[in-house]
């Protein structure tokens, strides 16, 4: 007989560990494991997410004549770890091996290449096929290349899937990037269509019955839980995401609008991330909808680039660059994180929104993850690793593989520029012209000194002074320098002076938010 076990991310009836499996001979495992809801104090509604995504698939599972093992947290013998419930589960079955497809962090990877030995029976470790570009691919794609740059990654994903692609080998439209027409401001007085929301059942409400008990102290509310948790709610949300917002998804890409927590963003990250939905399939329905005609090309397009381009660049950079990404600290920032991170209690009208949007539906969209609460962030210099776990907590869609390059690489440039070519900084005016949040803030976005300017003008122009010798060198940030060169003295020690004040009035969270205080 063969033991199969599958993680809480690995959620897809296609799973490549169940192909040409004869059901009769296997019995699956499933484990709700202390050690995974608790290795970050995630927030409430990732682990009702992935609780009740895995008891539904478990009953699909058995519905379709699978023998699954399923073990619940509150299972008084449960050992608390996949290592533990590995193990007892192979003394209890006698498997004579055990077939699992390859995890998704790094910590668990290695637990797993641990089992064979400790286990003493063969153990399969078979790739993740979920994902269109094969490791191997990706990391025979980075050794190629002098720059990781992802558009040249992305054309090569392109040529693979045949997306957007016509007969003669060209890109669709004649271009391989519509980005240039993306970059519109907020939208005035569009309605805007809320995504699909998804009722609690009976599993989900003794769930969440469960995480409003053990997990009460844990980051979140779950009063607006609605996220989809079998496969076919997924693609209903898939659905009403093609129909209802894919159309203007390129267009408002960047924007930000205060109360507006999802604008025309597809809301599908959870889905995808625990395996209810792939890649493919979602970019499929995307494409479909470009060829009826529903949906423009720069939409299409934009929407497609960050599935099969960033999602996957992400990923492969995450195993190209652990174990090491866990330390990156290219600045050498200490400051610790700001205790409105956790609270939302700041008079910063745009990260008071965005930490709100987090705080209730454990979901950003990914300008205000970048372009606000990353950015300030980095500006503020800011432990990159305390940003780190914050991230891995408070998102739902928040894993290892996907959390690690976005935060130290693409948000905090924690890992020097491995991953983008600078570092994404803004003033307050990138927010104010992307946004309409500096119209109800209290801080005023034009001023640079004074009680009354926007915090993230001193720190954007003292940020760039404080870390010169390492940024000068980059021809992307000559211009902002530039400009800084041209402040007379006074200007720049006024600058200094007000993001000093500023980062000495910031009072940092208590310690414990994130991972439990030992
Ligand atoms: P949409 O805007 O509708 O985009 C469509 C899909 O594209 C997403 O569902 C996602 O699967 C994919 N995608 C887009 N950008 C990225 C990207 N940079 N990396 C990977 N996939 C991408 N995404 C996560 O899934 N988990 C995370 O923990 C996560 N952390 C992030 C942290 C920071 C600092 C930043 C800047 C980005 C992070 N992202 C993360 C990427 C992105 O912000 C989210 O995927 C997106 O906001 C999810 O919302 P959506 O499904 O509505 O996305
Ligand atoms: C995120 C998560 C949570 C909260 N709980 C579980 C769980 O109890 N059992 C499980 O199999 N998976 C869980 N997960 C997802 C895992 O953390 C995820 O599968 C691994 O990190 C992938 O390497
Ligand atoms: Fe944010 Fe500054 Fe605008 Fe206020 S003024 S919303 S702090 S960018």
């Amino acid at each position: 007989m063969i033991l199969i076990p599958i993680l809480g991310d690995q959620l897809s009836h296609g799973l490549a560990s169940l192909n040409g499996v004869e059901k009769a001979d296997a019995r699956l495992l499933l484990m709700e494991v202390a050690e995974e809801t608790t290795y970050v104090r995630h927030h409430k509604a990732k682990i009702v997410l992935i609780l009740s995504a895995m008891r539904h698939f478990a009953d699909e599972l058995r519905a379709d004549g699978w023998q699954v093992d399923y073990i619940r947290l509150d299972d008084p013998d449960n050992s608390g770890s996949f290592t533990g419930e590995v193990t007892r589960a192979v003394e209890r079955l006698r498997p004579s091996f055990l077939r699992i497809v390859e995890a998704g962090e790094w910590r668990v990877q290695k637990a797993i290449e641990g089992w064979s030995q400790s286990l003493g029976i063969p153990v399969e470790i078979v790739a993740d096929d979920r994902f269109i570009c094969p490791l191997p691919d990706f990391f025979a794609w980075a050794a190629s290349r002098r720059e990781l740059v992802m558009e040249s990654f992305y054309r090569q994903q392109r040529r693979r899937t045949g997306l957007l692609m016509e007969p003669d080998d060209t890109p669709t439209g004649g271009q391989w990037n519509f980005d240039k027409d993306n970059r519109a401001p907020p939208p005035k007085g569009r309605p805007l269509r809320e995504p699909q929301r998804f009722s609690p059942d009976a599993i989900t409400q003794e769930v969440i019955a469960l995480v409003e008990g053990r997990f009460r102290h844990h980051f979140g509310t779950l009063d607006a839980f609605a996220l989809p948790v079998t496969a076919a709610e997924a693609r209903a949300l898939l659905d009403d995401f093609v129909n209802e917002r894919l159309p203007r998804f390129g267009t408002y890409q960047d924007a930000m609008l205060e109360g507006a927590d999802f604008l025309y963003h597809s809301r599908l990250s959870t889905s995808l991330n625990c395996g209810l939905l792939t890649a493919l399939e979602v970019c499929q329905a995307a494409e479909a909808a470009y060829r009826l005609g529903t949906v423009p090309l720069n939409a299409a397009e934009g929407f497609i680039r960050q599935m099969i381009g960033w999602r996957e660049y992400i990923r492969g950079m995450y195993w190209l660059e652990m174990p090491g990404l866990d330390e990156v600290n290219f600045f050498g920032n200490t400051r610790p994180l700001p205790d409105f991170y956790w609270t939302g209690a700041t008079d910063m009208a745009c990260c008071a929104d965005s930490v709100r949007n987090t705080r209730d539906n454990a979901y950003a969209h990914h300008i205000q993850r970048l372009m606000v609460l990353g950015n300030f962030a980095m500006l503020a210099g800011i432990d990159p690793s305390q940003v780190a776990d914050w991230y891995l907590v408070v998102y739902a869609d928040a894993y290892e593989w996907v959390e690690h390059p976005n935060v130290l690489g693409m948000s905090q440039f924690a890992d020097g520029g491995r991953l983008g070519t600078k570092p994404y900084a803004g003033s307050g005016a990138y927010i104010n012209r992307m946004s309409n949040y500096c119209k109800g803030c209290r801080f005023d976005v034009k001023q640079r000194v004074g009680e009354d300017a926007c915090p993230f003008n001193a720190l954007y122009w003292d940020f760039l002074d404080r870390n010169e010798a390492k940024l000068r060198g980059n021809r992307r940030m000559w211009q902002p320098y530039a400009t800084w060169n041209r402040f007379g003295e006074e200007t720049k020690a006024e600058v200094r002076a007000q993001a000093r004040r500023f980062l000495d009035s910031l009072e940092s969270a208590a310690p414990g938010w994130a991972r439990a205080v030992p």
